[in-house]
């Protein structure tokens, strides 16, 4: 089988697994122990960062999830999840995927620990401050009809919204209407269900 999917079951690989079953193709999927296999020479040989998910495909090996589930909506673009190359909408669907995997997740992970941005320090900071990244999150989520670019279900509604999810789950993130209207929108995917199963209710 020429995909391979590195991942574990508690990882984030689970969203790579969500993108799967979209797309309803076959792979190879590979669990990775975390702690012994993951820092393994022929492991970090795939991904330095000793970190999973990874995708192989033939012979190019892709890490970071955002480029994994990028590349798998442009490789089987016939499966509509990701807007065409000319469609303005791309635009919106590569602010959503480097917003999410850049500010977002940086200000969370700061804000999870315990690190304080001074307003003097916001400037030199790629997210401002926590509260900027979720204002920003809140007013992008205004716009969603009802997914984030428009109609059209596509990989950053799995990048973006598998994100969300798990924070919403875990209590890590503020309620808001909109987001809760989002997330209830993502919630009635057949596909989440199968893919993601602990994050569907
Ligand atoms: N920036 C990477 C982060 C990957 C990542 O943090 N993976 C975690 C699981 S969710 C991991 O493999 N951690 C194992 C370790 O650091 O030892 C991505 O988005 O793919």
């Amino acid at each position: 089988m020429s995909l391979k999917l590195y991942t574990n079951k508690e990882s984030r690989g689970i969203v790579v697994e969500w993108l799967f079953q979209e797309l309803n193709i076959d792979y190879e999927r590979i669990e990775v122990a975390y702690y012994t296999e993951m820092k393994a020479p022929e492991f970090l040989h795939l991904n330095p960062f000793g970190k999973v998910p990874v995708l192989v495909d033939e012979k190019t090996v892709i890490y970071e999830l955002g480029a994994i589930c990028t590349y798998l909506a442009d490789k089987y673009a016939e499966k509509g999840l990701a807007p065409s190359i000319n469609d303005p909408k791309r635009g919106l669907y590569y602010r959503w995927l480097f917003m999410m995997a850049g500010p977002w997740e940086a200000a969370c992970v700061d804000k999870n620990l315990g690190l304080k941005v001074a307003d003097e320090q916001k400037m030199f900071v790629g997210y401002g401050s926590y509260d900027d990244a979720y204002t920003a999150l809140i007013q992008g989520l205004s716009e969603a009809e009802p997914y984030l670019c428009g109609g059209q279900f596509t990989a950053a509604d799995i990048c973006v919204g598998a994100m969300l999810l798990w924070q919403d789950k875990m209590g890590e993130i503020q309620p808001h209407p909109i987001l809760e209207r989002y997330l209830n929108t993502l919630r009635q995917r057949e596909s989440l269900k199968l893919g993601m199963p602990m994050l569907a209710s």
